[in-house]
């Protein structure tokens, strides 16, 4: 795929940016490139700063925008300011494909990915399989988009969608505005899916009107004999869906709020001591404007706290503006910063086995900050409604839905957006680099043969969370992989880093849906560091998988998964992967040293991912070709 659009962010974003130094070309070669500042805004201390200045200093030497801390979440500032229909955008986030609600063909990928699309390289996936997803009737009152995703994650849960790209159509379509489709889009990525997408119509049009970017909008629709295409089709009707709730601990654990909210019966209700309002899945001025309503002359209940995390400057001019933004402040709201926030466990963790109800996208265990905390994902209605009565609530409850009022023209103020310098000024700006910032590591090719031990044995859906810890504390060390790889598998056994280096490193087994979640590829890059040679699993996510391949770190898969109960943690294993091995998918073979047994692997790389992992990863790949083409003229 040929790229229009990156956006990268500050967590993900440091790592991209040296990569992309690395790659030594002196300008981005695509037609908009982002940089966000968004994810870790807490500066505790110099790094998180320092790396704040290292983004905006590479920015401006290699021409692209830079959005400043506190402008907002990277995902809703770039529906609202750059995304159009039609466009291809890669983002080192998972929830690039929020930009799906505009009619963008938007993508999650590693920063390395992102690096490289920036390069103007083009991107690649496997084909994906399309699903359509059709739409009818219209959401009740109180029900919102945010329901309409936890529907799509109850029919298929958080692997249904891997390997495919979910398409909505149909009437119900048109019923929804953009920041909803956004929401439904944003979504997506918990499934599985490679993105999700809506059509561009008369509701897209109007949005990027009112957003000063008519000239962006085109039609866009599925073609008229597409339905025949779908691989499944997925039916919803609005009319009949009800408020849901993820509860702990996966986005794909979904169920009524009415029948969590009473236990089933009419007990006493699940007392909540957190609602948090924000993240990228739930931050538009939409999504405030009805909380704005909904808590207007009430004051939230004793035994909780209510953050609120707006998605973008231009959310809080228009609720300062309407006054919402009073209703807010009045019943007792902590108004935090225009970023990720409590999302990504940068502040506002729960208290010890607290019950945290949230408008996010992900509720892994311990992400909140709070190893033991249990939290439930759901609309801006349920988690206003529930900081109102103190127990998870049903809003319907509440009475009469509150009329809340778009505005036609949203207020357009970019000046916390640093627009591309000019070549020949942006070449002399020097980079800033802080003392936290250390180089990458340089990785060797890969070897003819892999052999060691088990370092770790896991089980279904382990998390990219799992394997590098969100929080504060981590994000401050994105640019520095000696030092983030002491985090690694922190909170499964604190152990691994130190027994991986004393072994001079091993393998990793894993079960179903390895490296669900972010993006991040500290999730690869880390444990590439201390020496994790191959990771052989039942299946792969799709970020991860494709972030193991980009630094070097063979991706395995059992043929038979029985085979998984026939190794253990420290097991001695010896795997041959010359190019003629892993070229042939069915001739892989594991011997297990240690039980004196031998298992059939495979695999899910293409050609180009073999090459990859032969010239040592990405990174060494890119450079080889560039030299190639350079040598070329
Ligand atoms: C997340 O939601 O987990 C993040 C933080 O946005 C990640 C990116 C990261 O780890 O920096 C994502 O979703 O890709
Ligand atoms: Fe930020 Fe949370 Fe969205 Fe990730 S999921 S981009 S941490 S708001």
């Amino acid at each position: 795929m040929k790229i229009d659009q990156t956006l990268t962010q500050d967590a993900t974003g440091t790592i991209a940016h040296l990569q992309f130094e690395a790659i030594g070309i002196p300008r981005v070669r695509t037609e908009l490139s982002v940089s966000y500042i968004d994810h870790n805004t807490l500066q505790t201390d110099f790094k998180n700063s320092d790396d704040h200045r290292y983004l905006q200093s590479t920015a401006k030497r290699y021409g692209l925008f830079f959005s400043r801390p506190g402008n907002g979440i990277c995902h809703q500032l770039h529906l609202e300011r750059f995304a159009s229909p039609g466009k291809t955008l890669i983002g080192s986030d998972s929830h690039t494909p929020t930009a799906g609600g505009i009619g963008a063909f938007a993508i999650g990928a590693g920063g390395l990915d992102v690096a490289v699309a920036m390069a103007g390289m083009p991107y690649r996936i496997k084909y994906p399989e399309i699903v359509g997803v059709k739409l009818t009737g219209k959401l009740c009152d109180w029900v919102s988009a945010k329901d309409v995703i936890l529907e799509v994650l109850r029919r298929i849960g958080v692997k249904g969608g891997v390997g495919k790209v979910l398409e909505y159509f149909g009437p119900g379509v048109k019923t929804l505005n953009v920041p909803e489709r956004a929401t439904i889009a944003n979504m997506g990525t918990e499934t599985g899916a490679t993105t999700s997408v809506f059509p561009s119509d008369e509701v897209t049009k109007a949005f990027l009107e009112a957003q000063a970017r008519g000239s962006d909008w085109i039609p866009l629709e599925a073609d008229k004999d597409a339905e025949s295409g779908y691989s499944k089709i997925i039916v919803i009707d609005l009319s009949e869906l009800e408020p849901l709730v993820a509860i702990p601990h996966s986005p794909g654990k979904v169920k009524p709020v009415r029948e969590i909210a009473t236990g089933g019966g009419n007990g006493p209700g699940l007392a909540v001591q957190q609602v948090a309002i924000g993240s990228c899945t739930n931050s538009s001025l939409r999504d405030f404007k009805i909380v704005a309503n909904i808590l207007k002359g009430h004051t939230i209940a004793d035994n909780l706290h209510l953050t609120i995390n707006p998605g973008s400057r231009q959310v809080v001019e228009h609720l300062i503006e309407s006054k919402e933004m009073q209703y807010l402040v009045a019943a007792g709201a902590r108004i935090l910063e225009n970023t990720c926030g409590p999302c990504i466990g940068v502040g506002a963790a729960p208290s010890s086995g607290a019950v945290s109800v949230r408008t996010f996208n992900r509720n892994f265990k311990g992400r909140s900050g709070t190893e033991d905390a249990e939290i439930y994902l759901v609309s801006p209605e349920v988690a206003a409604a529930t900081a109102i009565k103190g127990v998870l609530t049903d809003p319907r409850d509440l009475g009469d839905y509150p009329a809340i009022e778009m505005p036609s023209r949203f207020i357009i103020n970019d000046n916390m957006i640093i627009r591309p310098y000019p070549p020949r000024e942006a070449a002399k700006v020097e980079i800033f680099r802080g003392r936290n910032i250390k180089p990458l590591p340089d990785f060797p090719l890969l070897p003819d043969t892999l052999e060691g031990e088990v370092l770790l044995k896991l089980g279904d859906n382990i998390t990219t969370d799992d394997i590098i810890p969100a929080g504060a504390k981590t994000l401050s060390m994105r640019s520095n992989i000696p030092g983030i790889s002491e985090f690694v598998f922190n909170a499964i056994d604190p152990e691994f880093p130190r027994r991986a280096l004393e072994k001079g490193g091993g393998f990793i087994i894993g079960g179903e849906n390895y490296g669900q979640g972010s993006s991040r590829e500290h999730a690869a890059l880390a444990p590439k560091y201390l020496g994790v040679k191959a990771v052989i699993v039942k299946s792969f996510a799709r970020i991860h998988l494709a972030n193991l391949i980009n630094f070097g770190i063979v991706p395995l898969r059992f043929k038979n998964h029985a085979d998984y109960d026939c190794i253990d943690i420290a097991d001695r294993l010896k795997i041959a992967i010359k190019r003629e091995e892993l070229q042939d998918r069915n001739g892989l073979r594991l011997i297990n040293l240690t039980k004196g047994s031998e298992i059939e692997l495979t695999h899910d790389l293409s050609m180009h991912d073999i090459e990859i992992l032969i010239a040592g990863g990405k990174l060494s790949w890119v450079r080889q070709r560039l030299r190639v083409q350079g040598s070329h003229g």
